[in-house]
Parts: C-alpha cells; sequence; structure tokens
C-alpha cells in the first residue's frame, strides 16, 4: 500500500483467517477496502464446510487486491497465520495486518494502527489500554480476557496489556526476526507466542487502543482446548523465563549481556552489545 496522506507508506498486506465466516466475511472485506483502499487483503481460509471459501473467491474474481489462500482443512488459527506470513514475505510487503473475519476488528482503525506502524515494528491494537474498550462482551469473556492478560503479564514480565489481542501490525523484516518455523501455537496462545518473541529480539512493539466489537453473526471457533493450551503454555514459558533469569543471578554466573529487564525490553533501542 502506498498512502500519499503522508501517514504511512508501507506496503501492506491484511491478512484475514476465515473458518465458517460467509456471513461476516463480504461485510469485513468492503470495510476493509474502503477503509485502505492501497491495501492487498490476503484470506485464509481452512477449507470452511459452510463455503467461506467459495464466497472469498468470488470477491477475489471482483478485485484484483483481494486474493485467497486455500488451506486443506482446519489448523488453527496459529498456522493460518503462519502461512499468511510466508505469502507475504515472499511478496515483498513491507508490512502485514492481522484482523478477525467477524467484524470483531474494526477496519475502521486500521489507518490508526498503520500509523503507529511508521515508528514501531509491532503495533497491538489493544483493548486493555487506556481508550480501548469491549463492546457487547459478557462477563465471563471480559473476564477471561482480562484475567488471561494479567496472569501473562505477571508469569512472563511483559511490559504488554493486551498481549492475546489479534488486531496487529507486524512489519515484515521484523517479523522474520522471529523464528517463526518452530512457532507451534494456535489460538490466543500463539499471540503471546509472538508478543514473547518479539519481547526477546527487541522489537519497538507499541500498543493501541481499539474497540472490539463482539460477532453479530457466526460462531466463535476458540473453546475451552484453546484456553487451556495459553493456560500452559504460558505457564512454561513463564518458569522458562524465570529460570533463565535466576541461573543469571547465580553467584560464579556472568550474567549474559543483552539480557536486560523485561520493562525496558520494548523500549525500541538497540541490544547491548
Ligand atoms: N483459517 C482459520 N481461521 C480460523 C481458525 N480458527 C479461527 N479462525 C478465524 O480466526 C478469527 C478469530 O476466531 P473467533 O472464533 O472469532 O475467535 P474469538 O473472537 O476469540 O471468539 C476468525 O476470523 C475465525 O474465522 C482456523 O482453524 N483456521
Ligand atoms: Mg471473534
Amino acid at each position: 500500500m502506498t498512502e500519499t496522506d503522508g501517514s504511512h507508506t508501507l506496503q501492506v498486506c491484511v491478512l484475514v483467517p476465515t473458518y465458517n465466516e460467509r456471513e461476516s466475511l463480504p461485510g469485513v472485506l468492503s470495510r476493509t477496502r474502503a477503509a485502505v483502499p492501497e491495501a492487498d487483503i490476503l484470506v485464509l481460509d481452512d477449507a470452511s464446510p459452510d463455503g467461506t471459501g467459495e464466497v472469498a473467491d468470488a470477491w477475489a474474481a471482483g478485485d484484483e487486491r483481494v486474493r485467497v489462500l486455500h488451506r486443506p482443512g482446519k489448523s488453527g488459527l496459529g498456522q493460518a497465520y503462519l502461512a499468511g506470513f510466508a505469502w507475504a514475505a515472499e511478496r515483498g510487503y513491507d508490512a502485514v495486518v492481522q484482523m478477525d473475519a467477524d467484524g470483531s476488528h474494526l477496519p475502521e482503525q486500521l489507518p490508526r494502527l498503520l500509523a503507529a506502524a511508521d515508528g514501531a515494528d509491532v503495533v497491538i491494537g489493544s483493548r486493555w489500554v487506556p481508550g480501548g474498550a469491549i463492546h457487547h462482551w459478557p462477563a465471563h469473556r471480559r473476564l477471561l480476557s482480562r484475567g488471561g492478560n494479567v496472569y501473562t503479564r505477571v508469569a512472563l514480565g511483559l511490559p504488554v496489556r493486551d498481549a492475546t489481542a489479534g488486531f496487529r501490525v507486524y512489519r515484515v523484516p521484523a517479523l522474520l526476526r522471529l523464528g517463526l518455523a518452530d512457532v507451534a501455537s494456535q489460538g490466543y496462545c500463539f499471540q503471546v507466542d509472538l508478543t514473547l518473541r518479539a519481547i526477546e529480539q527487541r522489537l519497538r512493539v507499541v500498543e493501541v487502543p481499539i474497540d472490539f466489537v463482539e460477532r453479530e453473526q457466526g460462531r466463535s471457533k476458540m473453546g475451552g482446548e484453546i484456553v487451556r493450551e495459553a493456560l500452559l503454555r504460558v505457564s512454561l514459558w513463564g518458569l522458562r523465563r524465570r529460570g533463565s533469569q535466576l541461573a543469571q543471578r547465580l553467584p560464579g554466573r556472568p550474567s549474559r549481556a543483552g539480557r536486560r529487564q523485561p520493562e525496558l525490553l520494548s523500549s525500541g533501542q538497540e541490544p547491548a552489545p
């Protein structure tokens, strides 16, 4: 995407993962085209039984900026995004956007996220920073998101308020430094995994407030299994991080150069020599 309004000049590909989103997808595509007309869109469909892939193909036939990657079957949000990242990197995009297909992420707020990407490697559209909001979520989902983020922040020592957020921008060269080949996480955990990797690589991570709106059509694909995966993996990563921090403080062990306190890690400073 080459914007001429001065806000940013990035070639952008918006990645939209879909599984059974045939009612929601057309609205999201048309709103995205209106909000960021110069961006390309890649729909990542996992052979949705409801025919979402065909709906996407019909759109792509009438709009050369919309493309569809058909994947053979449901293999989770994380794997779909990894395929999308590889697709965009091969084609030389400067930045990729992660955006849900169910309308929860407002395409109208994309320009705000992209503007922030001018000075950052990772932009997280955050529900849990001042100005961020969640609309039409029942109390139990709010609690799950809030509790999950507080736990993640404490367990991992991350300087991020909404590590599970799925509305993001990544600069592609920065993304390629995250060692994506061994990412195995799936649902919310995928977002936490990449946040942790970004912080550990000392990428410039910023959070921008967004309005998250509960879907009006279709059903959520995230269930108890996805929550359990996140809890288990985050706990293991937390133990690993705490363990390695402790090991560095033991007498006789020189502290490893380049390791800094988590609070400083998203400042965008260059790693210590
Ligand atoms: N390609 C693909 N997309 C998925 C998969 N699971 C979920 N999605 C998409 O990921 C986005 C977020 O999922 P959703 O069910 O809305 O999660 P929730 O917002 O946390 O309830 C939606 O666009 C889904 O269609 C999957 O296995 N494969
Ligand atoms: Mg959703």
